[in-house]
């Protein structure tokens, strides 16, 4: 029985775990793909491009998909929607005029079909800045406690230090397995 359990568990553990990074150009998606790769204790190699990465969290496998924001890229990304388990939104805390675009991305996603299943990690980016806006404020204009069909999550973060990064992925680990 124990070893049956453990045999079930590591094959889980191993289990990967598709994850999409999204949001407007210039939030910091790449920067945060970054520091997660620095900061894992067990680093794996690169797989397939230069914009996707394994990363391993307490056993837990995620192939983590930084898709580019650019305006005539946004279009394209329900491409990499089918399998996802996560969704990363990565909010530019400092830029105010853009989050109604980001708002409107982020409900257009929830939307989707293929990401019906999907939980979602709201990074509030740059907390460094002056004048940023706060997780708070953000997840108000976002109208998060509005969403009720997916598992949903803020949490302000400073890519260039790290801070709040682990924060957010123990949040992710926490959801494998509930739903
Ligand atoms: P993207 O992949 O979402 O387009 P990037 O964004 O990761 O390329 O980041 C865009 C710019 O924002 C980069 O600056 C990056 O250093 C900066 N940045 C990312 N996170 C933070 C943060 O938490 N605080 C601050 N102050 N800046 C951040 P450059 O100057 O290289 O374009
Ligand atoms: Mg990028």
């Amino acid at each position: 029985m124990g070893l049956l359990f453990a045999k079930l568990w590591s094959l889980f553990c191993n289990q990967e775990h598709k994850v999409i990074i999204v949001g407007l150009d210039n939030a910091g998606k790449t920067t945060i793909l970054y520091q997660f790769l620095m900061n894992e204790v067990v680093h794996t190699s690169p797989t397939i491009g230069s914009n996707v990465e394994e990363i391993v969290v307490k056993n837990t496998h995620f192939l983590m998909w930084d898709i580019g924001g650019q305006e005539s890229l946004r279009s394209s990304w329900n491409t990499y929607y089918s399998n996802t388990e996560f969704i990363i939104l990565v909010v530019d805390s400092i830029d105010r005029e853009r989050l109604a675009i980001t708002r409107e991305e982020l409900y257009r996603m929830l939307a989707h079909e293929d990401l019906r299943k999907a939980a979602v990690l709201i990074f509030a980016n740059k907390q460094d800045m002056k004048g940023c806006m706060t997780a708070a404020e953000i997840s108000k204009y976002l109208t998060l406690s509005s969403i009720k069909d997916h598992p949903w999550h803020i949490q302000s973060c400073c890519a260039l230090t790290g801070e709040g990064l682990c924060q957010g992925l123990e949040w992710m680990t926490s959801r494998i397995g509930v739903s």
